[in-house]
């Protein structure tokens, strides 16, 4: 059976999405300028990332997948038969098909996404699947505390599932309150033998780590742009997308890439009725992704209450993938 929680009403955004307006206000409005990393994913930025996704400078996608693949029985071995899984950020809800093949008997699906019309085609189409596993979809943002539907009859146990390294967008304090928060999702529903199932892009290189956000293709500075036209066309905006490049590197003090778009000129723009002031070479932040050694995240993951309990790495440590007990 599938259900879908509070979908309709998200389905399309609104045109005026208050907490959007609110946010570009305070992000542009403020003396360094930022833009929160979580509006990249509209209907065209959800695309661009799928692009992301496939590049061959692009490697934290591929890596997962493959540790995912290969450890998967190992995975299933840990975490056992009858869980509900709670993906945080589903997006596309592909890598989950690795992790239901590879679980004995699943009993659950339970996906939070932000775009909400992204997932509803997402989980329609694995619900045909996976008819056996009872899904219910969830549209939302999973920084905030979020009520979750009741734990299945049928379930242990709760697993919370957060591949692609998405938490290196938080910074390491704000991830510490997302892991304190997940903790506390994945032990209300669940029984023993809950936790989470982490992707974390590892320290490396600069120059590796530079190229995957410097793509030939240009896919990513086209991403990066992307949320400029998601301001013109929903904030009512003139963002000249000619006049902002991508910039990205690798900030080695931070362990973190950082995305800015920087104007090429002086130039004022407005948004909602508001005008913006930008100097030539100004940037506004778009994105951090932060990345950790192994000891650092574990650090980090028992800080927030959970006991680091296995990681699997591909043999070029290029990526993480932690089990976290409750
Ligand atoms: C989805 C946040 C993990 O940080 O690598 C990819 C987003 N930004 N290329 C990342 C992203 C530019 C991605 N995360």
């Amino acid at each position: 059976m599938s259900t879908l929680v509070s979908l309709r009403r998200r389905e399309r955004p609104a045109p005026h999405d208050p907490e959007f307006d609110r946010d570009v206000q305070a992000g542009l409005g403020a003396q360094v300028k930022t833009l929160p990393a979580k509006y990249f994913y509209d209907q065209r930025g959800s695309e661009l990332f799928e692009q992301i996704c496939r590049l061959p400078e692009y490697y934290p996608t591929r890596t997962e997948w493959k540790i995912l693949r290969e450890q998967g029985p190992a995975i299933a071995g840990i975490i056992g038969p009858d869980v509900e899984v709670v993906e945080f950020g589903a997006g596309a809800a592909e890598k989950i098909r690795l992790l239901l093949n590879a679980l004995p008997r699943p009993a659950g699906y339970l996906p939070i996404d932000i775009s909400g019309a992204h997932l509803s085609a997402a989980v329609a189409s694995l619900q045909r699947a996976y008819p056996d596993v009872t899904m219910r979809a969830v549209a939302g943002d999973f920084t905030k505390q979020l009520p979750l539907p009741a734990p299945l009859p049928q379930a242990r146990a709760r697993v919370g599932f957060f591949p692609g390294s998405t938490i290196g967008n938080f910074t390491p304090d704000e991830a510490l309150g997302f892991l304190r928060n997940a903790a506390a999702m994945l032990r209300d529903g669940g029984g023993v033998g809950s936790g989470l199932l982490i992707g974390v892009d590892l320290v490396k290189d600069p120059a590796v780590l530079h190229a995957a956000y410097n793509d030939s293709a240009g896919v990513t500075a086209a991403f990066n742009l992307n949320l400029l036209e998601r301001i013109n066309r929903e904030l009512d905006g003139d963002f000249n997308l000619d006049a902002f490049d991508h910039y990205a590197f690798y900030n080695p003090r931070q362990h973190r890439i950082e995305m800015h778009l920087v104007s090429s000129k002086a130039q004022t723009v407005t948004v909602a009725g508001r005008q913006y002031g930008f100097d030539a070479g100004e940037s506004i932040h778009t994105e951090n992704s932060c990345k950790y050694t192994p000891i650092r995240f574990r650090q980090l993951a028992e800080k927030a209450g959970f006991r680091p309990a296995a990681m699997w790495t591909d043999p070029d440590s290029l990526f993480s993938l932690h089990w976290l007990t409750l």
